[in-house]
């Protein structure tokens, strides 16, 4: 898709167009992010449109428990975002001590091997979020006052839960779906940490209950571990949610 639309790019450059276009490409790399839609104008964000802003937290901030490779290179364009939706909703990963997703729960387990659990494979993590500890709180850049939710979820000691909607059996709600009905959105746009897993189980999950579901590729980044960020985007494609870039977005 991105290879896509590289090509519909140099296309259409010649004359006017390659003006507009150039101008287009450059304001987007001042912004951090990496291209113009070329489908033109950049979407405007409405009062059923809600932004999502995934786990931005000190443990998957390159020296946290978890970094994700340029987690941290995210969140000024997560903020520019922000300031640009009326609505918006933070997600932090908040687990227990001795939690069930962490290798050292498991005798001989190492991070980033897997276990089976009651409701499927686990992948086993390096400790982290626990709750009220430093590397569970918000990245202290992070700037989007107006947020009207914090939604915290994996903290049952004994199940995981990637998703803002539902914990890892696929059934145990976060209470967000309900929530997200009550406030009539229609339209789910996900930024944040980690694009293969809490991202992708959260833009996943929003299909599952009728929601429009939209990733702003270059406002996230994915940990990959055993290609599972291949597998995520191959995923999300079946299940018919978006991956678009900031530039698509009119903030
Ligand atoms: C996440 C692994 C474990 C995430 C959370 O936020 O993507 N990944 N816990
Ligand atoms: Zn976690």
């Amino acid at each position: 898709m991105v290879t896509d639309r590289r090509g519909f790019l140099k296309s259409t450059m010649v004359g006017a167009l390659a003006a507009t276009a150039a101008a287009g490409v450059t304001r987007a790399h001042a912004q951090g992010a990496l291209k113009a839609s070329p489908k033109g104008t950049p979407v405007k964000p409405g009062p059923r449109d809600v932004l999502l802003v995934v786990d931005v937290q000190n443990d998957f901030i390159p020296g946290g428990a978890l970094a994700v490779k340029e987690g941290d290179a995210i969140v000024p364009l997560v903020n520019q975002l922000g300031a640009g939706f009326e609505h918006v909703i933070l997600t932090q990963d908040w687990h227990t001590p001795g939690h069930v997703s962490f290798a050292s729960s498991h005798p001989g387990k190492k991070p980033f091997e897997t276990t089976t659990l009651a409701y499927g494979t686990q992948v086993l993590w390096p400790d982290h979020c626990v709750q009220g500890t430093p590397g569970a709180d918000l990245h202290k850049d992070l700037k989007i006052p107006h947020a009207e939710l914090i939604i915290r979820k994996g903290y049952r000691k004994q199940m995981d839960s990637y998703s803002a909607f539902f914990e890892a059996d696929g059934k145990t709600t976060t209470g967000l779906a309900g929530y997200v009905k009550d406030r009539g959105f229609r339209q789910v746009y996900l930024v944040g940490l980690a694009t293969d897993f809490c991202v992708c189980w959260s833009a996943l999950d929003a299909r599952k209950v009728g929601l429009g579901a939209s990733v702003i590729e270059d406002a996230c980044r994915g940990i990959d571990t055993n290609g599972s960020l291949g597998k995520a985007w191959d995923q999300m494609a079946k299940a018919g949610v978006k991956r678009i870039r900031s530039a698509d977005i009119a903030v």
